[in-house]
C-alpha cells in the first residue's frame, strides 16, 4: 500500500492539537482522543529527522469560562490562569512534547486573531446582520444563550438553557423558552437589536465540497462522513462575534461590548502559537510543501474541516490541513466522561495516584483508543494490559536480555558467532515490523502501530524460548554468545520503536543499555550494540498492579456516582402524580412491543437518533433524543415499547412517527424499557 505521505512529498510538518478549554483539568478522554495520538505522530516524525513543529495551548475564551468565573466569584482571567497552569503541567508530566504550549489570552494571540478578523472585514468577506437578542437591563449586557434560563417547551423542565434542555435533550433557541430569565440577575430580559458579523459559509460550499469530498477521500471514515453530512445539509452563514465582555474585542469602530466568537479565535491560536515559537513560522503556515495535520476529537470536526478552512481560504495567505484524523469518544466504566458530573480520570490525579506510571497510561489509552468508534476505559483493562502486556511481554523480555548478559558476561556485549537460519529469520522480521509501524503511524492507525512495536518484544520472547540459552550455557557457550548478542540488538530496536508511544520507558531502556538515543533509521539494525560495550545494571521496567490499587480507583468512582445520584435526587423532586385520566383515555394509547432495525445519528444534533423500527404493524422511522445515552450500534436488534398512534411530527427534517418509551433516572440518564422476555413485534402493551 502506498504511504499517503509518499504521494505528495512534504518538506516539513505542522502538527496542531486541539486547544483544551481552560475551565477545568484534562482527563483521559482528551488524552485518548487528541493528545496521545498527536504526540505519537510528532515523536515519530522527529525520530525520522523530519522538520516538524507541534503547537498547542489553552483555549481561554468562551461563555463556559465566564459562567465558571461567576459561579466561583472570581474573574475569567483567574479561572484561565488556574487551569492553564494545571493543564500545562500535567501535559508536561505525561510527556506531551509540544514545541510550544501557549494560551489564547496572550497578547500575541489577541493581535493575531484581531488582525485576521480585520483582514476579512476589510476584504468584505463578512456579512453584517442585525438580530434580536435578549438583553439584561440590570446587568446592562446582552445574554449569550447559556445565560438565559426558562421552561422547556417540550418537557416543561424549568431549568432549560437558551441553547439546550439538558433534561429532554432538545436543542433550543433562546426565544423557545417559556418565562425566560437572566442567569446573571434573575430579571426578565428584554429583546434588543444587536449587530454581528457572519462568515458566509454557504459561499464556500463548492470549494469545501471539492477540497474534501473530491480531494481528501483518504480521510478517516468518521471524519469524511461527518463533513459530507454537513455539506449535504447545506452550510449557513455563521456568526463570528458575540456580545460578551470576555474575549478578543471586535476590531471595528462602534463594536464596543462585542468580542470574537470563541470558535473564530481559537483555531487562529495555532497560528499565534507558531509565531510565538519561531520567527520562521510563515514557512510552516504559508508553503504548500508543509503538511499540516490537526489532531482533534470528533466534536470539533466541523470547526477544523469546515469553518477554519473557510476562514483560511477567505484570508488567502495560508495553507489548508492535509489531514484531520479525529478520534471518537472514550467512555469511562460504561458511562460518558463528564466534567460537570466529575465522571472522569483527571490527568493530574492519575499522576498523583500512579507516580512513575505515565507510560502505562499512554500505553493503555493508545491500545484502547477510540480510533473508529467510541470505546470504554475500565480500570480492570488498565490492570490487565499492564500486567499481561507491559510486565509479561515487554518488561519480561528486556529484563531477561539484560540479566543474562549481566550473569554470563558481567554486562559486556558478547561477540556474535556464525548465524543459524533461525537467527537470520528472526533478524529479518525486524525490518518488516519497522515498515508496518511506519505504515500504520503515517495512516494514523496508532493502535495497530503500537501492536507492531510490541511485536518486537514478542519476537524477542519467542527467540529466547526457542533457543533457551540458559540450557546451552555449559554445553555450547559460543552459541549462547550469539543468542545474547542478538537479544541485545532486539532490545535496542525496542527502545527505538516504543519511543513515540512510551518515551519514558524508551529512555529507561537506553539508560540500562548505556547508549545514546538512536534514530528511526536504526530500527531493525543487527549492529546497534557493539561487542565489548558494557551495559548498566538491570532494573525492572514495569511492576504488577495489584487488585487493591484498582479497587481503590473503582471505589473513588463509586463515591462520585453516589454523590451525583444524591445531588440529582436532591435536585429532582419526584414528580407528583399527574391529573387523573379515564380508562378510555389510557386505552386510546396504542403501545406495542417493537424491534429497532437500524439506528443512526442525526447530523448537527448531539441528542437525536433516527431509528428504523419494526412495530409488527409496519416499519417506520422514529426520532429519539437518546444519542447521549446509547450508541447507535448498541440499539440495533433491541426490543422496545413504542407508542405507535402518536401524531407524527418533524424533528430536524425527519418525520418521526411515534415515541419510544423511556425512563429517566435521578441523574438524568435515559433508560430504554423492554419486555422481560422476547415477544413478537406488534404485541400490545396494556
Ligand atoms: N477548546 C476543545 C473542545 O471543544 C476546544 C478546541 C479548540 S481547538 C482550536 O473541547
Ligand atoms: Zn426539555
Amino acid at each position: 500500500m502506498i504511504l499517503y505521505s509518499d504521494m505528495k512529498k512534504f518538506k516539513r510538518y505542522l502538527v496542531t492539537s486541539a486547544l483544551p478549554y481552560a475551565n477545568g483539568p484534562v482527563h483521559i478522554g482528551h488524552l485518548a482522543g487528541v493528545y496521545i495520538p498527536s504526540d505519537i505522530y510528532v515523536r515519530y516524525l522527529r525520530l525520522k529527522g523530519e522538520d516538524v513543529i507541534s503547537v498547542c495551548g489553552s483555549d481561554e475564551h468562551g461563555v463556559p469560562i465566564t459562567i465558571k468565573a461567576r459561579q466561583e466569584g472570581v474573574t475569567p482571567q483567574d479561572i484561565v490562569d488556574k487551569y492553564h497552569n494545571i493543564i500545562k503541567e500535567s501535559f508536561q508530566k505525561l510527556g506531551m512534547s509540544f514545541d510550544i504550549y501557549s494560551r489564547t489570552s496572550s497578547p500575541i494571540h489577541h493581535k493575531t486573531a484581531s488582525d485576521f478578523f480585520r483582514k476579512l472585514y476589510d476584504d468584505g468577506k463578512f456579512i453584517e446582520r442585525t438580530t434580536m437578542q435578549y438583553y439584561d437591563e440590570e446587568a446592562k449586557q446582552f445574554l449569550a444563550d447559556r445565560y438565559i434560563i426558562g421552561t422547556c417547551p417540550h418537557c416543561q423542565n424549568e431549568k432549560a438553557y437558551g441553547d439546550q434542555c439538558e433534561k429532554c435533550g432538545s436543542t433550543l433557541n433562546a426565544t423557545d423558552l417559556i418565562n425566560p430569565r437572566s442567569a446573571i440577575t434573575g430579571s426578565i430580559p428584554v429583546m434588543r437589536e444587536t449587530k454581528h458579523w457572519f462568515l458566509p459559509l454557504d459561499q464556500y460550499e463548492d470549494f469545501l465540497r471539492k477540497w474534501i469530498l473530491d480531494g481528501h477521500k483518504e480521510w478517516k471514515v468518521n471524519v469524511y462522513g461527518q463533513c459530507k453530512s454537513w455539506l449535504d445539509l447545506g452550510l449557513q452563514p455563521r456568526a463570528v462575534s458575540r456580545d460578551l465582555d470576555w474575549g478578543i474585542p471586535v476590531p471595528v469602530e462602534g463594536a464596543e461590548g462585542k468580542v470574537l466568537y470563541v470558535w473564530f479565535d481559537a483555531p487562529i491560536g495555532y497560528i499565534s502559537a507558531s509565531k510565538e515559537l519561531t520567527p520562521d513560522w510563515e514557512k510552516y503556515w504559508k508553503s504548500e510543501d508543509t503538511k499540516m495535520v490537526h489532531f482533534i476529537g470528533k466534536d470539533n470536526i466541523v470547526f477544523h474541516c469546515i469553518v477554519f478552512p473557510a476562514m483560511l481560504k477567505a484570508h488567502g495567505d495560508y495553507i489548508l490541513p492535509e489531514n484531520v484524523p479525529a478520534n471518537e469518544f472514550l467512555n469511562l466504566e460504561g458511562d460518558k466522561i463528564s466534567t460537570s458530573r466529575n465522571w472522569a480520570v483527571w490527568l493530574h490525579e492519575y499522576l498523583e495516584d500512579f507516580p512513575g506510571k505515565q507510560d502505562v497510561l499512554r500505553y493503555v489509552l493508545c491500545a484502547n483508543a477510540p480510533e473508529t468508534k467510541d470505546n470504554d476505559f475500565t480500570w480492570k483493562d488498565f490492570q490487565t494490559r499492564n500486567n499481561n502486556e507491559l510486565v509479561a511481554v515487554l518488561g519480561n523480555f528486556v529484563n531477561r536480555a539484560l540479566v543474562l548478559t549481566q550473569k554470563y558476561y558481567d554486562g559486556k556485549v558478547p561477540a556474535r558467532g556464525p548465524l543459524t537460519d533461525y537467527d537470520r529469520d528472526i533478524l529479518n522480521e525486524l525490518p518488516e515490523i519497522k515498515q508496518a509501524i511506519e505504515e500504520n503511524i503515517e495512516n494514523y492507525r496508532f493502535r495497530e502501530a503500537l501492536k507492531e512495536a510490541m511485536n518486537i518484544a514478542r519476537l524477542g520472547n519467542k527467540y529466547l524460548a526457542d533457543t533457551e540459552p540458559w540450557k546451552l550455557i555449559k554445553s555450547d557457550p559460543e552459541r549462547v554468545k550469539t543468542i545474547m548478542n542478538i537479544s541485545l540488538q532486539i532490545t535496542a530496536s525496542i527502545a527505538i520503536a516504543i519511543e513515540p508511544f512510551m518515551p519514558f520507558t524508551a529512555e529507561k531502556i537506553l539508560k540500562l543499555l548505556r547508549v545514546e538515543k538512536f534514530g528511526w533509521e536504526n530500527l531493525g539494525s543487527d549492529d546497534l550494540m557493539k561487542e565489548g560495550h558494557v551495559i548498566g545494571t538491570p532494573e525492572l521496567l514495569f511492576e504488577k498492579i495489584e487488585d487493591s490499587v484498582i479497587e481503590a480507583q473503582l471505589a473513588k468512582l463509586a463515591a462520585t456516582k453516589k454523590a451525583n445520584m444524591a445531588k440529582e435526587a436532591g435536585k429532582q423532586e419526584i414528580a407528583p402524580q399527574k391529573q387523573g385520566i379515564s380508562f378510555d383515555d389510557f386505552s386510546n394509547m396504542d403501545i406495542r412491543v417493537a424491534t429497532i432495525l437500524e439506528a443512526e445519528k442525526i447530523a448537527k444534533t448531539k441528542k437525536l437518533l433516527k431509528l428504523t423500527i419494526d412495530t409488527g404493524v409496519d416499519k417506520r422511522t422514529i426520532v429519539s433524543g437518546i444519542a447521549e445515552h446509547y450508541a447507535p450500534e448498541e440499539l440495533v436488534g433491541r426490543q422496545v415499547l413504542v407508542l405507535i398512534n402518536l401524531e407524527p411530527r418533524e424533528l430536524k427534517g425527519v418525520l418521526s412517527q411515534g415515541m419510544i418509551l423511556m425512563a429517566q433516572d435521578a441523574s438524568g440518564k435515559l433508560v430504554l424499557l423492554s419486555p422481560t422476555e422476547k415477544v413478537g413485534n406488534g404485541t400490545i402493551v396494556g
